[in-house]
């Protein structure tokens, strides 16, 4: 039985629908995202399979020659977004980003699959599943040569826009050293659309461009980028992510009959490198400045992705648990950006504080999977709550559920048909 609610969040996701592809949010954000799209296929997924695929492929089609998948594509021409694709300059067409994403897609494209099968359907999906899946194992390539290319089994972002947690407090002592002296005047459009407290700010944004230029003067040379950019961070959430998403792709290639053993390597690497992003000092998973080998010692939401991520380590898992637990007793609503315990807590200001659906999806799946299902459950019915309560925002408070940023928004809209089905 459809409900209001899930009618409500399909009426967003046709709204933004741009025919093939899904914007974020139709003012805000104008173009197709990386990391939304994946999401955003989950919602599709519970009432237009077929719509849920296309939106995966879509991304796709502007995959480069080397794996690469940007994290915008400008399909078309939008004043409404800065910086546009003139700004990033990557001469190709369509015109996209330089820098990627997190990449969730395999782990979506299994759900989809899965879907597909469990309703006798497999076999009209099985050559969309057979061209994505060497699309998928083609990115992951990409990220195992130019985000770990000291083979330490992380990914290491090269910009805070790539991990899609753009304003966390991780990036601020590793943004430092940026030289932002030829960045510019510009004007900024997010805040002209929404409240500056809800944000990054300027002295942020100035990172951000000095960042594009930086890539822009390599011809976005990805290896280059690697060895040289100024900022080069240890990302726990993609470092997570991409060990889940490989695991993912793992069990997809042995459904294909596909050789696995380069995956397997991967997921090798990974398992016994990323204890490297473990800080003692807090009992936390947190990033890692890899250039000075700083540990970022905040617990954020992503530090909790270690479930998602499939990694039992018991005597980390209590410690992560216990961190659960603390934060619990501080904020109405899990799970916060941001440890609201520290000072740098801001309850509507983007990554610093609010809740995202998207990354509670993927933390509360995790904790279920690993048999916390007290946590997981609770990760899930506070996330539907918020939505329910408040609306279909980009991100909540934690403290008393108000929106933060812009409003019917497609990936929360997502995940709200995603765990309202099952
Ligand atoms: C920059 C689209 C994107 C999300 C990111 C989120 C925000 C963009 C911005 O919006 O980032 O990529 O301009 O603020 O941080 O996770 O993919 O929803």
């Amino acid at each position: 039985m459809t409900d209001q609610f899930q009618q409500a969040a399909r009426a967003i996701l046709r709204a933004n629908d741009r025919g093939g592809y899904t914007v974020p949010n139709g003012r805000v954000y104008p173009f197709q995202w990386n990391w939304d799209s994946a999401f955003v296929a989950l919602g599709f997924d519970t009432f237009d399979r077929d719509r849920a695929w296309t939106e995966v492929e879509t991304l796709f089609r502007v995959q480069w020659s080397d794996g690469f998948v940007p994290h915008i594509v400008f399909w078309q021409d939008e004043e409404g977004y800065f910086p546009g694709p003139s700004v990033w300059s990557t001469g190709t067409e369509p015109p996209t980003s330089g820098i990627t994403q997190p990449p969730v897609a395999a782990t979506v494209v299994r759900r989809l699959w899965d879907s597909a099968a469990a309703a006798g359907a497999a076999e009209d999906f099985r050559p969309r599943l057979e061209a994505l899946f060497d699309k998928l194992i083609a990115w992951h390539r990409w990220f195992a040569v130019n985000r770990d290319h000291e083979e330490r089994g992380v990914v290491v972002a090269m910009h805070p826009w790539e991990t899609g947690r753009d304003n966390s407090p991780e990036w601020d002592v590793p943004g430092e050293p940026i030289d932002i002296s030829g960045v510019g005047d510009y004007v900024r459009r997010d805040t002209g659309h929404l409240d500056a407290k809800m944000r990054p700010t300027k002295l942020e944004y100035d990172r951000y461009l000095a960042l594009v230029q930086y890539g822009r003067a390599q011809g976005w040379d990805h290896r280059k980028i690697a060895a040289g950019n100024p900022f080069r961070v240890a990302d726990i959430g993609m470092s997570m992510i991409l060990l889940r998403a490989n695991r993912d792709l793992l069990a997809l290639a042995g459904m294909l009959g596909r050789d696995g053993s380069e995956i397997a390597g991967w997921i090798a690497r990974a398992e016994a490198g990323i204890s490297w992003l473990w800080d003692e000092a807090t009992s936390t998973w947190c990033s890692r400045d890899v250039l000075t080998g700083r540990f970022s010692g905040f617990v954020t939401s992503a530090s909790f992705l270690s479930f998602y991520a499939g990694i039992a380590d018991p005597a980390k898992d209590a410690a992560m648990l216990n961190h659960i637990e603390r934060i619990a007793g501080k904020v109405r609503y899990l799970m916060p950006s941001l440890d609201p315990e520290d000072p740098g807590f801001q309850m509507i200001r983007y990554w610093r504080g609010p809740v995202w659906a998207v990354v509670n999806w993927m933390i509360g799946t995790g904790l279920s999977e690993a048999g916390h299902d007290n946590w997981g459950g609770k990760v899930r019915a506070d996330t539907l709550d918020l939505i329910r309560t408040t609306g279909f925002y980009e991100a909540f408070s934690p403290i008393d559920g108000s929106g933060s940023g812009g409003d019917d928004f497609s990936w929360t809209a997502a995940i709200g048909l995603a765990w309202s089905k099952d």
